[in-house]
């Protein structure tokens, strides 16, 4: 029987409010409006940035269903769909590219003004919401919200991919891999031979290390308290890996040391201030690099010696890699399956939605690098 135009119950997770565990419900998901796709999740990856929310660090509107590294298959398309239909793959896109803003129009950067990063609205782009549970409205995530059975979408933050894609893998696709893959090869534009720096080597900072890799890099320096990422970042073509906390001197003085004149290029996938300053100083002086992609907490300010920047070194920034995303993840999962890149590595953990508490405590913890949940 066809759930089209109908309102589908589902299990979600909802956050009902800060710093407290996600309560398995049913949910309510009213069907697409026009130029909406409402989409049956199959897998959905755990990052970081859904963490920052939980704890506050990413401010958005309370009761929220969190998640945005997902591919499912569309259930139901609404009035005016063309590029899309029941039963397509497709990954949510958390960064929409809707074609006709200035940043869709420029060949250059990818932050579509279509986007709910900033404004962190919690709607959907029509200022309401699809999802209600216990007679109330939940707010949707940054334009996804994927720890649901069934979401909504505008079509704008939704990509086909190839029909033959394995969704528990290529979910990865829809942010941690794709984050961290495109800052090295997109945002930094890494050269071959040269030297990198990475640190934080959680799924987004592994994914910088393979990007680093196959653009070629010489020396791949990874950084992290916590050694038991070590054996992986070498897996994935890290040269070296240093802990912090096994040295006096600051870590930018390390790597000074290390190379004589600093890195080419450097990339904070952390979310730390000290981090950030550390790796725009480990970076060569005149010509080095900085990529931030790691997240500060919302209104959180950073202070610099503004010769860090006056001397010659670039200090960028980067959401989901710089990819435009609706031409650019088709383009993922196709080299995905050609084998060109291997981000099934980054899945240490697969879990039910119902264990989303655990899968967070796992990350917490350090012990994971990407928990999949599938429904
Ligand atoms: P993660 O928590 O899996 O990885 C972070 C890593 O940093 C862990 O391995 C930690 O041990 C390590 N770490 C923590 N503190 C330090 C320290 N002081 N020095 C060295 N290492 C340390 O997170 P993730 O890989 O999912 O995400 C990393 C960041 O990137 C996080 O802030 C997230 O919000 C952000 C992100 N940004 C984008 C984007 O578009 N810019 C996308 C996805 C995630
Ligand atoms: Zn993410
Ligand atoms: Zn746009």
């Amino acid at each position: 029987m066809s759930t089209a135009g109908k309102v589908i119950k589902c299990k979600a997770a909802v956050l009902w409010e800060a710093n407290k565990p996600f309560s398995i419900e049913e949910v309510e998901v009213a069907p697409p409006k026009a130029h909406e796709v409402r989409i049956k999740i199959v897998a959905t990856g755990i990052c970081r940035s859904d963490d920052h929310v939980i704890t506050g660090a990413l401010v958005m509107p309370f009761p929220i269903i969190l998640g945005h590294e997902a591919a499912g298959i569309v259930e139901s398309v609404g009035q005016g769909v063309t590029s899309m239909k029941p039963g397509d793959k497709v990954i949510p896109l958390f960064v929409p590219q809707c074609g006709e803003c200035s940043s869709c129009l420029s060949t250059k950067g990818n932050l579509c003004s279509k986007n709910d990063i900033g404004s962190a609205a919690g709607l959907m782009p029509d200022g309401t919401t699809r999802f209600t549970c216990k007679g109330k409205a939940i707010h949707h995530f940054i334009g996804t919200s994927t720890f649901t059975e069934y979401t909504v979408v505008h079509e704008s933050a939704v990509a086909k991919i190839d029909s033959a894609a394995p969704l528990e893998k290529v979910c990865l696709i829809g942010c941690g891999f794709s984050t961290g893959y495109g800052a090295a090869v997109q945002t930094a534009k890494v050269k071959p031979g040269s030297t990198c720096a990475v640190f934080g080597l959680g799924g987004v900072g592994l994914s910088v290390v393979m990007g680093c890799k196959a653009a070629g890099a010489s020396h791949i320096i990874a950084i992290d308290i916590n050694k038991d990422k070590f054996a992986k970042a070498k897996e994935l073509g890290a040269t070296h890996c240093i802990n912090p906390h096994d040295f006096t001197k600051p870590i930018q003085e390390v790597l000074t040391e290390m190379t004589g004149h600093g890195v080419d290029y450097s990339f904070e996938v952390i979310g730390r201030a000290d981090t950030m300053t550390a790796a725009l100083a480990s970076c060569n002086m005149n010509t080095g690099v900085c990529v931030m992609v790691g997240e500060l907490a919302s209104g959180s300010a950073i202070s610099i010696d503004p010769m860090l920047v006056l001397s010659g070194r670039t200090w960028k920034g980067t959401l989901l890699g710089g990819w435009k995303m609706r031409d650019s993840i088709p383009k993922l999962v196709s080299s995905y399956m050609e084998k060109k890149f291997n981000s099934d590595v980054l899945i240490t953990h697969t879990l039910p939605i119902t264990k989303v508490n655990e899968g967070f405590e796992l990350l917490r913890a350090g012990k994971s690098i990407r928990t999949v949940l599938l429904f």
